[in-house]
């Protein structure tokens, strides 16, 4: 694992100037670095969080605690402590320069005692004991491997594990195990699904959406969220926000796109939820998302349209979905999913296309705002935009609607600048809210 046992980076002192771009909030820390004193202020979303950063040693590792803390199980106090690992993490991601010393560390917002622990040995000795045994041991490793597999949570992989199973296989032979049809693909396309998405294929399967949207409802718009908009040239999955200007003009999308999809021969797999949206429980505490009209699928992305030849047609690597090109796959493709499997990670069968995570959903115009910033995520500047919100604005946020309970008012955003407005936030940039 050679990012904890890297030596120490380059010692120099960055100082902490207007890369934090902060005003003064209710809620910062002062942090004092070699000579010029800094304001953190302790909400993720208050703060610049990029994905290049100055700390990434320490990061990784708080990180991979995170993961391990919530393979663990243990309801709300294992959660607590996953999101502690977490927070430091962010903490050190919008440090506008290299931690250098624990002293520095003990001033930061949001690191706790563990955290700090973890922090102290990576300084002293370049890497972390902890982080090194929990890499090395088969729980993490198993949890990593069975939560891969699309449709499969914690509680599933954790209970596989305690029942001794370790790999792919031990899930596949066994008889006693029974999969549902989104269990039962994601263990078929497992290496699909656990090679990361690249940007390149993310704009071809929005410009695929794109065309089939606008050539059912003209004027409707599709953009690409989740960490691609965030400046991620890799991700899990892709985030699709589809809308139209003209409030109404969205309904009924999805299913026709999805026809028109399947029709195609482009989807593996599709799970669709209605929209649930009930203005009236607004304050309600709310463990789900959101409630959107959304389809989770799985696109069969065609190998041949990633191409290092540039054509007249088609841009390197993009081709013009929707149009003649011979390359898209049609009705009676290659390929059936039932010759894909193999072992562990493997695919023996030879297929045309690679299974690609997309998630469709589908934001009424009055709501698009605030589903871009929540769509756009991360999901942890979410979290910390919720919470401010709610403690410093007494306000409830979601990805519908911001309300003001006590002038009972749905606050209305038409871009995401209103939204941070309405929160008397400093705007932050998509790239900028990579906690
Ligand atoms: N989201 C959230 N809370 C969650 C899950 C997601 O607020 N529990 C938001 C934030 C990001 C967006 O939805 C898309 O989710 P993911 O695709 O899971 O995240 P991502 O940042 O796009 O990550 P990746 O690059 O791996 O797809
Ligand atoms: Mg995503």
């Amino acid at each position: 694992m050679e990012w904890f046992t890297r030596s120490m980076e380059e010692k120099r002192p960055v100082l902490c100037t207007d890369s934090l771009r902060l005003k003064p909030s209710q809620a910062s820390v002062s942090v004092a670095t070699e000579d010029i004193p800094v304001r953190m202020p302790s909400y993720e979303c208050q703060r610049i969080t990029a994905l290049k950063h100055h700390n990434h040693r320490f990061t990784t590792a708080l990180e991979l605690l995170e993961e391990h803390a919530g393979y663990q199980g243990g309801g709300q106090r294992a959660d607590s402590r996953a999101r502690g690992f977490r927070r430091a993490s962010c903490t050190l991601k919008s440090l506008s320069h290299p931690l250098t010393s624990i002293e520095q560390a003990g001033k930061l917002p949001n690191i706790g005692p563990h955290s700090l622990a973890v922090i102290k040995d990576i300084l002293e000795d370049g890497y972390s004991q902890e982080v090194q045994d929990i890499c090395d041991g088969d729980f993490y490793n198993t949890m990593q491997l069975f939560t891969g597999i699309f449709g499969i949570g914690c509680s599933t992989a954790r209970k596989w594990y305690e029942k001794g199973f370790r790999t792919l296989d031990d899930i596949r032979n066994d008889s006693t195990i029974t999969l549902r049809k989104d269990q039962k693909i994601g263990l078929e396309l497992y290496q699909d699904l656990n090679t990361p998405v690249t940007l390149a294929e993310a704009n071809i399967i929005q410009e695929l959406v794109k065309a089939e949207v606008q050539r059912l409802q003209p004027g409707a718009t599709v953009v690409l969220t989740g960490g691609f908009r965030r400046g991620k040239t890799e991700g899990h999955d892709v985030d699709l926000l589809i809308s139209h200007p003209t409030e109404g003009k969205e309904t009924g999308l999805l299913s026709a796109v999805l026809a028109r999809l399947r029709r195609k021969n482009l989807l593996a797999y599709e799970s669709t939820t209605a929209n649930t949206y009930d203005p009236s429980t607004v304050t309600k505490k709310e463990y789900t998302l959101d409630h959107f009209e959304r389809c989770f699928s799985i696109f069969k992305f065609d190998k041949s349209w990633i191409s290092s030849k540039p054509t007249s047609q088609s841009p390197p690597g993009v081709v013009k979905p929707g149009t003649s090109n011979p390359d898209l796959p049609h009705q009676g493709d290659r390929v059936s999913l039932g010759t894909a499997g193999g072992s562990d990670g493997e695919s023996t069968a030879e297929k045309a296309w690679v299974g690609r995570r997309v998630d469709l959903i589908i934001a009424p115009a009055s709501q698009y705002a605030y589903a871009l910033v929540g769509w756009t995520g991360s999901k942890y500047f979410n979290r910390s935009a919720r919470l401010y919100a709610e403690r410093e604005m007494n306000m409830k946020l979601t990805s519908h609607v911001l309300y003001d309970p006590v002038k009972n008012q749905y606050l209305s955003a038409s871009s995401e600048e209103d939204v941070f407005r309405h929160l008397q936030l400093p705007y932050r940039e998509p790239t900028e809210r990579n906690c």
